[in-house]
């Protein structure tokens, strides 16, 4: 079963540990609630307007749609970005040059339907050869993690709604040569849906298989997905938009200094070469 840990510096250990064999865990009390609330409506708002669907990220939906959100208001609060007790747990994962790979909220709206079980980035290793695609064959299934996140569900998950679902332990096998179907991942690691309360959070590997299920509630099911990648990382899904880190110039020179690493994949953070282009 993926573990719930109390979230603390001490506990980074702990996270390792779930992480490496289930490629997911749970935690209560991450963020102090009002937090989330501000967060919560922050969202909703820019929902309701219909500001986030016209910016939405094409993928695979089936009723959701996923957004790029800005670093402003509630979200700059660094409570949120740089929250001590996750970045304690994150440098022992990813190591101690980490970054935000993209905050993003993925909204599914009434009657959408199961999500299909994938995983949300591998790396791959292949090389054309003549017509032949050709696997690297090396074992690499124990890889520490290259890009991670933050799931928080935005209010209560229940069946109804529908939670996210996670293939326990099957994050082992998506950079294997000839990575595994869906009918091989659900025959050989439990599934389990992460319901829960409002407050609740989970972490999951981009390796790890698993998919939203369907809403069949009258109200939008809204997550945030708080992506963080070793340096290196970037996101096939933002391959298409610019930019994947969205905080202004201003925001940022107001971010402690210390923090300011965090956030060096938005162009605010980067030095321009070529004026204009
Ligand atoms: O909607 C969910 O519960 C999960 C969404 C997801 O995994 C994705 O959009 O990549
Ligand atoms: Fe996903």
């Amino acid at each position: 079963m993926i573990a719930t840990v109390a979230p603390s510096a001490k506990a980074a250990r702990r996270v390792r540990t779930a992480m490496e064999r289930d490629g997911a865990v749970a935690f209560e009390g991450l963020f102090p609630l009002p937090l989330l609330r501000r967060i919560r409506s922050e969202v909703l708002r820019r929902h309701e307007s219909g500001e986030l669907r016209r910016r939405g990220l094409v993928r695979d939906i089936g009723g959701r749609y996923a957004a790029v959100l800005p670093f402003t208001g509630p979200f700059l609060t660094p409570g949120f970005y740089a929250n001590q007790k996750l970045h304690a747990m994150l440098g022992t994962l990813l190591g101690p040059d980490y970054r935000i790979g993209s905050l993003e909220t993925v909204i599914s709206m009434p009657g959408s339907s199961a999500q299909h079980q994938h995983i949300d980035g591998p790396i791959r290793f292949d090389r054309i050869n003549g017509a032949k695609k050709e696997p690297y064959r090396g074992d690499l299934s124990a890889l520490p993690p290259y890009a991670v996140t933050l799931c928080v569900p935005l209010c209560d998950l229940d069946e109804e709604n529908g939670p996210t679902a996670i293939w326990a332990g099957s994050h082992r096998t998506a950079l294997r040569a000839r990575p595994p179907g869906g009918a091989e991942v659900a025959r050989r690691y439990p599934v389990e849906y992460m319901a829960g309360r409002f407050g609740r959070s989970f972490l999951f590997d981009f390796r790890v298989f698993h998919g939203g299920m369907a809403n069949y509630s009258r109200e939008p099911r809204p997550l945030l997905m708080f992506v963080f990648t070793r340096s290196w990382y970037r996101d096939p899904n933002l391959a298409d938009v610019h930019p994947g880190v969205v905080i202004s110039p201003r925001a940022l020179a107001r971010v402690p200094e210390r923090h300011r690493g965090l956030f060096s994949l938005a162009p605010a953070a980067r030095r321009a070469l070529w004026d204009g282009r």
